[in-house]
């Protein structure tokens, strides 16, 4: 009788990877990933989130694009640290980027380390980044099947995040059946609607950032 085995081999993002997770683990540093196509509102919710936190409040972000420091530009003017990570064509982030871009920073120092990754539903599902949990996130403009036909970073995600729920009115967008698609491919999987642009269901995304960092924390 033959019996498969199989065993993961750890490839070199993986470990970088495993290595990150430990110390952001042994900083008590919190770790997202934020993850959609171009354009679905990563930097615009982070830029609702950062001004939503106390000046002394200790969180970092790291943005990623093919080009430009637009995005790292739009969010330093929070006054909190930010660095851009231009991958020059690479359609996603990976471990060794991270690692190289935190070097300065002092992880002791920081309890909460947001990622924007490159926009992209396919390629960033695939790259460990050491976070805590991914987050997806799908706007009113993209369609309701975008969870079936990209289910990989639906299925990783710990949260989606439905975006542009203001435009809801004027698109041909069935929420409910958005919602339906992303846990059929992930059963449980906890949704939050809003709007950066009116700041509807902002509270519940920050209730939940902070509820899971404080889970962290604790554990640490
Ligand atoms: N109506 C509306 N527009 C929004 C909302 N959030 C973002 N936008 C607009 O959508 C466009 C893209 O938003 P970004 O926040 O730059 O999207 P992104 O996901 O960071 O884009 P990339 O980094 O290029 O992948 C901008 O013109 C925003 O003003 C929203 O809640 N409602
Ligand atoms: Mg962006």
């Amino acid at each position: 009788m033959r019996v498969p085995l199989e065993r993961k081999v750890l490839n070199e993002n993986d470990r970088i990877a495993a290595t990150l997770r430990e110390r952001l683990e042994g900083n008590g540093t919190f770790c997202l990933n934020l993850i959609s196509s171009p354009g679905s509102g990563k930097t615009s919710l982070l830029e609702r989130t950062l001004a939503g936190f106390d000046a002394g409040r200790r969180v970092a972000v790291l943005t990623g694009d093919l080009q430009t420091e637009n995005d790292a530009q739009r969010l330093a003017k929070f006054g909190f640290p930010v660095k851009q990570i231009v991958t020059g064509g690479t359609c996603h982030l990976d471990a060794k980027m991270v690692e190289r871009h935190l070097a300065d920073w002092k992880l002791e120092d920081l309890d909460l380390l947001i990622v924007e990754n490159v926009g992209n539903l396919v390629c960033p599902s695939s790259y460990d980044l050491g976070e805590d949990a991914k987050i997806v996130l799908l706007s009113t403009t993209e369609g309701e099947d975008k969870p079936l036909k990209y289910p990989s970073i639906f299925f990783k995600s710990e949260l989606m995040v439905l975006t542009k729920i203001d435009l809801l009115p004027y698109v041909p967008f069935k929420a409910e059946l958005a919602k339906e698609n992303a846990r059929r491919v992930h059963p449980g999987l906890e949704i939050v609607e809003l709007s950066s642009t009116t700041g509807e269901g902002l509270d519940a995304w920050m209730k939940w950032l902070e509820e899971r960092r404080k889970a962290k924390l604790s554990a640490h």
